[in-house]
C-alpha cells in the first residue's frame, strides 16, 4: 500500500506506518462511560451527543451563534455570526463587541469573587491561592502598567515567563487593553525568542528574573538580554517579575521590575471593548519550513469554543479542581490553563516545575494534596512516569480524581491502560483529545458521559466539527483499513485566522489542497467501523518530541548555521518514552569525523542547537556522512533516512545514488 498523503516522491514524508493500522484493527477493548458519571454530566448520553451534532449539522452558523450568546458576555451583541465573503479568511461574530478578560474575570465577581481562580504550586514547594477578586485586581493593575508604557490596542507583547500565575495575569492584562500577546515557551533559547520578537515587531517583553525547573533556575531575563542585544529594535520596555531571586542586569530606561511598575497604579482598569475578530494572541508554531509561523487567533470565536469544550470534554463543574500540566508557552496552556478554565469560572491548578522533582511522585502528590478532580497531561509524561513504577502513585490518595485527559500525540494502548488502572483506579473516564495550535480548541475527543472509549483512539468529532479523512483527491475514505489526510470540512469559530504577516502561507498551508474546500490538519488518520478516529501521525515534517512541536527544517537550519556543518537532514525516530526522538544526518565541512572526534563534534552540535532553538531541540542521535542521499530532482530522500534511523531494512531503490558507500556511512558503519 502506498503511504497515504504522499505523492510517491521520495522527498515526501511517509506517514501512517502500516503496523499502526494493524495494531489499531486488533484493539478491541471498550470502556463505557460509568453510569454515575453520565448521570451528572453536561452531556449525559450518546443520544444527547447525537442531538447536539445533528443540530450543528442542520445549521452550523446558528449552532455556533447560539453557543456564542450563551457562553460569552457581549458588550454589544453581534448581528453577523459568520462571514465567508473572503474565504478562506473567515470571520466569526465580527461586529459584536466584547472583552476576553471581562469574560474571564469581571463576570464571575458577583457570585464567585472569593472563589479560588488559580491554585499555584512552585517547584520549590511554595503555594498560593488567588481568588477571582484578587486576579481581577492584579490583571487591572498590570494592564495599567502596560498602559503607562504606551501599550494599547493592537500592540504586540511578548510573554517569556515561567509557569507562575503572573504569566496568566500578563496574558489577561493584554486582553484587557486589546494588546496582542505572544507567549514564548521558557524552554526556548534567546535565538528563538529574538526571532519571535522580530517577526511580531513587539514593543514590550514581559519576563521574570528566572523560573524553577528541574531543580535549576532557568535564567529568563539573561536570555532576554541576549535576544535584545542582537536586534529587536521594536522593544521599548521589558517588565521583569521577581520570581527566582537570581541576579539580573537591569537596563535603565528599558527594564522595569513588575512590582515597581505597578506599585502606585489603580486596581481598576476599564476593559477595552474589541470586535469579535480582534486578534487575541499570536502563538508561534513549527511547520514544514525553517521558520515558525505566528498563528493568529481571534477573540470571540476562540473563547466560545474553548469554553464549550471545557463543558463538553472536561465536563467542568463549579466544584472541580482542574489541572492541565501544559506550559502556557504551548496552545494547550493557553486554552486549558488560562482561557478555558477562567472563562468558565473554574479553579485551575498551575504547577511551575518538572514532574520528577523531588521525585517521580510529584504529580500524584499534587493531585492528592490539592484534591485535583480533573487531570490533563501528555502521553509522553504518562509513559515516563509509568516507567518509574507503580510505587510512586501508590503512595498518594488519588480518590479525588474523576476524569483524566491526554493531548499532544497518539497514546499507545499500554500507556492508556496504565493511566486508566494506576491513576484512574478504573473509575475515571479518559478523554484523548485531538487538536492543534491552529484549531484553538479540542476538535476530536470523547464526551466522557456519552461516548464509549477505546484505548488509543480520540473517538469522535465534537458537535459542529466536520472532520473527515480523505485520499489524495479529497474524497472521503470509506475503506476502514486505509489511512488518509485528516481534514475539517467546515470553518469553525476557534480556527486560526492568519499566519502573522503571511496571508499566503495561511492559505497555501491550510487550504491549499482540494480547491480550498477544507482545512488540512497535516495529520494522517484512520477511521474504524464505529466512525472512531485514530491519529497515525503527521503528514509533514513536524515532530512531536516529548509533546513539544518542532520542525525538522528548523533543526536543520540551526545545524547548517554551525561552521562545521555543510548540510544536514533531520528525521524523527520513534521513541518509547518521548514519542519521537531527533535523528540528524550531518555532512561536515572538511573531513568526516570518526571515533572520539565524532563524539566531540556531536556534543558541540547539540550544545549549538540548544543555543539556537532551545534544549528541547537537541538531536538525540547524530550521524556523519560525506553526502546526503538525494533524488534526481535534488530532494533529500527523507524516507530512506527515516528507515535508516529506525535501523530498518532499506526497501527503496538506491541505485540512483552516485555513491552507495554513503548508505553504509549513514547506517553508522565505520
Ligand atoms: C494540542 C497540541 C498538534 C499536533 C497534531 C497531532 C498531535 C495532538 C493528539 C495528537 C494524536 C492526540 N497542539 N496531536 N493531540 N495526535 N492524538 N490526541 O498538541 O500544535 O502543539 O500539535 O499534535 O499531530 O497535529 S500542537
Amino acid at each position: 500500500m502506498a503511504a497515504p498523503g504522499t505523492t510517491g516522491d521520495e522527498g515526501g514524508r511517509q506517514p501512517g506506518p502500516t503496523e499502526n493500522i494493524d495494531s489499531i484493527l486488533t484493539e478491541e477493548r471498550r470502556f463505557e462511560p460509568p453510569a454515575s458519571f453520565s448521570a451528572g454530566a453536561h452531556v449525559k448520553s450518546l443520544a444527547e451527543y447525537q442531538a447536539l451534532r445533528d443540530a450543528a449539522e442542520r445549521d452550523p452558523v446558528a449552532f455556533w451563534a447560539g453557543l456564542a450568546r450563551d457562553e460569552l458576555h457581549w458588550h454589544r451583541p453581534f448581528t453577523s455570526a459568520f462571514d465567508d465573503s473572503r474565504a478562506p479568511y473567515y470571520a466569526w461574530f465580527g461586529d459584536g463587541l466584547l472583552n476576553v478578560s471581562f469574560n474571564c474575570l469581571d463576570r464571575h465577581l458577583a457570585k464567585n469573587a472569593d472563589k479560588t481562580a488559580i491554585l499555584f504550586e512552585g517547584e520549590p514547594g511554595d503555594t498560593r491561592r488567588i481568588s477571582y477578586a484578587e486576579l481581577h485586581r492584579r490583571v487591572c493593575r498590570f494592564a495599567n502598567a502596560l498602559k503607562m508604557r504606551g501599550i494599547g490596542l493592537g500592540d504586540r507583547v511578548i510573554i517569556y515567563m515561567p509557569m507562575v500565575p503572573e504569566a496568566v495575569v500578563a496574558m489577561l492584562a493584554c486582553a484587557r487593553i486589546g494588546a496582542i500577546h505572544s507567549v514564548v515557551f521558557g524552554g526556548f533559547s534567546s535565538g528563538s525568542l529574538r526571532n519571535r520578537i522580530e517577526d511580531a515587531s513587539a514593543r514590550t517583553v514581559i519576563t521574570a528574573d528566572g523560573g524553577h525547573r528541574g531543580g535549576k533556575v532557568i535564567e529568563l531575563k539573561a536570555a532576554c538580554d541576549t535576544a535584545l542585544s542582537e536586534g529587536c529594535k521594536s522593544v521599548e520596555t521589558v517588565f521583569v517579575l521577581r520570581r527566582a531571586g537570581n541576579h539580573v542586569r537591569m537596563q535603565h530606561g528599558r527594564d522595569l521590575w513588575w512590582d515597581e511598575a505597578e506599585s502606585n497604579l489603580a486596581d481598576e482598569c476599564e476593559p477595552v471593548w474589541v470586535d469579535g475578530e480582534h486578534p487575541l494572541f499570536l502563538l508561534y508554531t513549527s511547520g514544514s519550513t525553517g521558520k515558525p509561523k505566528g498563528i493568529q487567533h481571534a477573540s470571540a470565536g476562540y473563547l466560545v469554543v474553548v469554553a464549550a469544550t471545557m463543558k463538553w470534554v472536561f465536563d467542568i463543574r463549579d466544584s472541580d479542581i482542574f489541572w492541565c500540566t501544559a506550559d502556557i508557552g504551548w496552545v494547550t496552556g493557553h486554552s486549558y490553563v488560562a482561557y478555558g478554565p477562567l472563562a468558565c469560572g473554574a479553579t485551575v491548578l498551575m504547577y511551575e516545575g518538572a514532574p520528577t522533582v523531588p521525585d517521580a511522585g510529584r504529580f500524584w502528590s499534587i493531585c492528592a494534596r490539592h484534591h485535583v478532580t480533573i487531570f490533563y497531561t501528555a502521553p509522553t509524561a504518562i509513559r515516563a512516569l509509568m516507567k518509574l513504577g507503580e510505587s510512586f502513585p501508590a503512595r498518594y490518595d488519588l480518590s479525588s480524581l474523576r476524569l483524566l485527559g491526554t493531548v499532544g500525540e497518539p497514546i499507545n494502548p499500554e500507556a492508556w491502560m496504565w493511566f486508566h488502572r494506576v491513576i484512574g483506579h478504573e473509575r475515571c473516564p479518559i478523554v484523548d483529545t485531538w487538536w492543534q495550535t491552529e484549531t484553538g480548541a479540542i476538535m476530536i475527543a470523547p464526551l466522557p458521559g456519552a461516548i464509549t472509549t477505546k484505548p488509543g483512539s480520540c473517538t469522535r468529532p465534537l458537535p459542529g466539527i466536520d472532520a473527515d479523512i480523505v485520499d489524495a483527491n479529497g474524497h472521503s475514505i470509506a475503506d476502514f483499513a486505509q489511512g488518509g489526510e485528516l481534514v475539517i470540512r467546515k470553518p469553525w469559530p476557534s480556527m486560526l485566522r492568519a499566519v502573522w504577516g503571511d496571508d499566503r502561507r495561511y492559505r497555501d498551508t491550510y487550504w491549499g489542497k482540494f480547491d480550498g474546500r477544507c482545512y488540512i490538519a497535516g495529520d494522517t488518520a484512520h477511521r474504524d467501523h464505529d466512525g472512531y478516529f485514530w491519529i497515525l501521525g503527521r503528514s509533514d515534517d513536524v515532530l512531536k518530541v516529548s509533546g513539544h512541536r518542532l520542525g525538522t527544517m528548523e533543526i536543520e537550519s540551526a545545524l547548517v548555521a554551525h561552521p562545521r556543518v555543510a548540510e544536514a537532514a533531520v528525521v524523527g525516530k520513534p521513541d518509547e518514552t518521548k514519542g519521537e526522538s531527533i535523528f540528524a544526518f550531518v555532512v561536515p565541512r572538511g573531513a568526516r569525523p570518526t571515533g572520539d572526534a565524532a563524539g566531540t563534534l556531536s556534543a558541540e552540535l547539540r550544545a549549538w542547537v540548544a543555543q539556537q532553538i532551545g534544549p528541547i531541540a537537541k538531536p538525540d542521535h547524530i550521524r556523519y556522512a560525506d553526502s546526503l542521499p538525494k533524488t534526481r530532482s535534488g530532494k533529500i530522500m527523507r524516507r530512506l533516512l527515516r528507515d535508516i534511523a529506525r535501523g530498518e531494512a532499506i526497501t527503496q531503490d538506491t541505485s540512483t545514488l552516485e555513491n552507495e558507500e554513503i548508505v553504509r556511512q549513514l547506517q553508522g558503519e565505520p
